[in-house]
């Protein structure tokens, strides 16, 4: 039975009948490309691995609609809030998509929740952040939808199908998201200094915690070198990170805000944007549970998980009913 907190490589037990032979066949079909489904024999430290990487990363989908949710009722035209309503009901459906796919692995939805509910579960740091006004909405679809789609890419290609799969329509809509969020910041960048402004702050606040969202530099990535090994992860932090500064650093000159980081430099020799010193501590505070809003979004996560007690309830008996007739 999974136990988040139990050490990754499993019990004894289920360790004793891992073969050295059953563990290089395993690594030969990664090697050969090929993809690992639910019911292959698979090395219980992989299968701890996807769950752990896949209901981190459903969990940050269910949080992650909350600080988008708080300008639902403030956007500034009907078209921008139905855009963003369309956008927020997509992080729920990759949210479920992806509590499915872990699924697959033996670990159960409710186990899952309940791990987020009672703290123990992590989610990504950057959905601890505050939504001060209309441009964070833009800069969370400009770089958190781009961060989020730099790192998803290569995840249609991870080992195990059940994840792979469920990234590919993830990745067509987080691109729809990035698409809507510049689309904002271009039109606050285009508009009066006031907008400008604004924009200028969005970025201000998010650029550093959105290159915290690619985790740990690699020296200090402890699950990294063996998730690549697997083909779960593609590129290593450090990798995916540069790409998104590459790329966002250009976005940024087009729209004419400035990356609020006095080391940003292009070097010539190596064709990539070299960066400041991330603050790490911040990350790992984040991380503890100690940033500014993680116990706002945890409250608030309980709170709809009991609000909603009822369509559970609901559902489950008219499941039971179902099933006593179709047994009848
Ligand atoms: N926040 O050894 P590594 C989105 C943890 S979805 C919190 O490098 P790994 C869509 C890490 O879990 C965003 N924790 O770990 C959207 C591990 O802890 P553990 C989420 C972090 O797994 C947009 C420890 O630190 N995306 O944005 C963070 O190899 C807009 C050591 O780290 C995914 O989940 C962090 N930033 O690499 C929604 C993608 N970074 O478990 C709404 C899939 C690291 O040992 C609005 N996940 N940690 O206790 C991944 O690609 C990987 O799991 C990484 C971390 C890259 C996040």
């Amino acid at each position: 039975m999974y136990t988040q907190g139990l050490d990754q490589a499993g019990t004894d037990e289920q360790i004793a009948v891992e073969t050295d032979e059953l563990l290089s066949a395993f690594q030969e079909r990664i090697d050969a490309e090929e993809k690992i489904e639910p019911k292959d024999w698979m090395p219980e430290a992989y299968r701890r691995t996807l769950i752990r990487q896949i209901s981190q990363h459903a969990h940050s989908e269910i949080i992650g609609m909350q600080p988008e949710g708080n300008w639902l009722t403030r956007a500034p035209s009907l078209k921008r809030k139905v855009i963003l309503l369309a956008k927020v009901q997509d992080e729920a459906g990759h949210g479920l998509y992806l509590y499915s796919a872990a699924e697959t692995l033996g670990v159960s939805r409710a186990q899952m929740v309940a791990d987020l509910l009672s703290g123990k579960a992590k989610y990504s740091s950057i959905f601890n952040y505050p939504t001060l006004t209309w441009a964070d909405i833009g800069t969370i679809g400009w770089l958190v939808d781009g961060a989020a789609i730099m790192n998803q890419i290569p995840l249609c290609r991870c080992s195990y199908g059940p994840y792979a799969r469920a990234m590919v329509r993830v990745c067509k809509e987080e691109s729809f998201h990035q698409r809507q969020g510049f689309d904002i910041m271009h039109t606050l960048c285009r508009g009066s200094d006031e907008q400008k402004a604004m924009a200028q702050g969005a970025l201000n606040r998010w650029w550093w915690p959105s290159l915290m969202m690619f985790g740990p530099n690699d020296s200090e990535s402890k699950h990294s070198a063996q998730s690549m090994a697997w083909k779960i992860k593609r590129f290593s932090n450090d990798e995916l990170r540069q790409k998104f500064v590459d790329a966002t650093v250009q976005q940024a000159d087009f729209l004419g805000l400035r990356v609020p980081d006095d080391e940003l430099r292009f070097d010539e020799d190596s064709g990539h944007y070299r960066f400041g010193e991330i603050d790490w501590q911040e990350l790992f505070d984040v991380i503890a549970g100690n940033g500014p809003c993680n116990k706002q979004r945890l409250e608030k996560r309980r709170q709809a998980h009991s609000n909603g007690a009822w369509v559970r309830e609901a559902a489950q008996a008219y499941a039971s009913k179902q099933a006593s007739r179709a047994a009848a």
